[in-house]
């Protein structure tokens, strides 16, 4: 399988992450790139090819303008005010104070364009964005052209980034904007299956209301786990995206049976709904070792997995968004996309 790499999703090497009150080094880092190549090169997976650079177009087919001008200015405008630190959003428009006019300090516009607090934009963030989503846009032009799997080592992940906000550690959604870009290559359905620990908000509210992407997650339950407020089972679908949306909501503690009942659930709706291709979030956050998530699955879990999602016969684009047991976030990934390539040769 190829591998799409780029040192560039390197340059955003964040300092600060508000967790628990106090600020860490994120969980989110650079290191995890150089973990999961050297993984993809020991194990021989196939070819590592650096990206084309598809521009603004795709981003902007997913994202709002004003989004992409607030990140690709934010670092320059937050120095411009001699500020300290790294960019932290901390008010935001509630319930009680709608916000319907995008406000013009950084301030309140880093509070219009942020869902949570937990991601700071730094130097190179906006350098790293790009480069995850040209990343992704290559991978899946790559599954269009050949049939053939491949696998987009992309850093920032980009699941919890919705049309026009960034958080948890996403800033453009790569495997959104690696969807429609299929379905502007003339594809007219196209499954996104997320199978990171946190539910793939953004995924889910970019394509809510429409029917030629189905999106399903499987995630810690939004009662307990990041987002907290979207994932629940109930949201299926709005409008013509009704039947659309299924979402998974599992208790902390999950161990793989029950895990994989509800992947192959989730598999089945993707053979019903007559879909054309296959692009994974593929984190690997699941893991009994993450020490952000609750699930219980192992490496030779993930394998499974892999042989599993090959099941499906479909080209498959996988596109990495979390995990953060750093040491081992090389295997998990290599045993999924090891396991999807033994599956297929079965
Ligand atoms: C990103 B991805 C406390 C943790 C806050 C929430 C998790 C973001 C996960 N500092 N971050 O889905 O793996
Ligand atoms: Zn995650």
């Amino acid at each position: 399988m190829l591998t799409f790499h780029s040192a560039a999703t390197q340059q955003r090497r964040a300092r600060t992450e508000l967790d628990g009150g106090v600020l860490v080094t994120p969980y989110e880092c650079p290191e995890r790139v150089d973990l999961v190549l050297e993984r993809v090169r020991r194990t021989a997976l196939g070819e590592v090819r650096e990206p084309d650079d598809f521009g603004l177009e795709p981003v902007l087919a997913i994202h709002d303008r004003d989004y992409v001008d607030f990140l690709a200015g934010c670092w320059d405008e937050w120095q411009s005010l001699g500020r300290q630190g790294e960019a932290i959003a901390w008010i935001w428009p509630t319930r009680t104070m709608p916000g319907d006019v995008i406000p013009e300090h950084l301030d309140g516009r880093l509070g219009h364009y942020a869902l949570s607090a937990d991601t700071s934009i730094c130097e190179g963030t906006i350098e790293s964005a790009q480069a995850s989503k040209d990343i992704a846009l290559s991978a899946v032009r790559h599954s269009l052209t050949t049939g053939e799997p491949a696998f987009g080592l992309c850093r920032p992940p980009g699941h919890h980034a919705a049309t026009d906000q960034f958080g948890g550690y996403c800033f453009f959604n790569n495997a959104a904007i690696a969807a429609q870009y299929a379905l502007d290559h003339g594809l007219g359905r196209v499954a996104v299956l997320d199978i990171d620990f946190h539910h793939g908000n953004g995924t889910q509210q970019i394509f809510y209301e429409r029917d030629d992407v189905l999106f399903l997650s499987l995630h810690g339950d939004p009662r307990q786990c990041f987002p907290y407020f979207l994932g629940h089972a109930e949201e299926t679908g709005r409008g013509k995206g009704e039947g659309f949306n299924a979402n998974y909501p599992l208790p902390p503690g999950t161990d793989f049976a029950t895990w994989a009942s509800a992947l192959d659930d989730a598999l089945a709706r993707i053979r019903a709904a007559g879909c054309e291709l296959l692009v994974v979030s593929l984190g690997v956050d699941a893991f009994e070792n993450d020490p952000i998530s609750e699930f219980k699955l192992t490496s030779d879990d993930f394998s499974e997995v892999g042989r599993r999602l090959a099941g499906l016969g479909l080209p498959t684009t996988f596109l990495l968004e979390g995990g953060y047991a750093v040491e081992e976030i090389g295997i998990n990934v290599v045993n999924v996309l090891s396991g999807f390539e033994a599956g297929t040769a079965a």
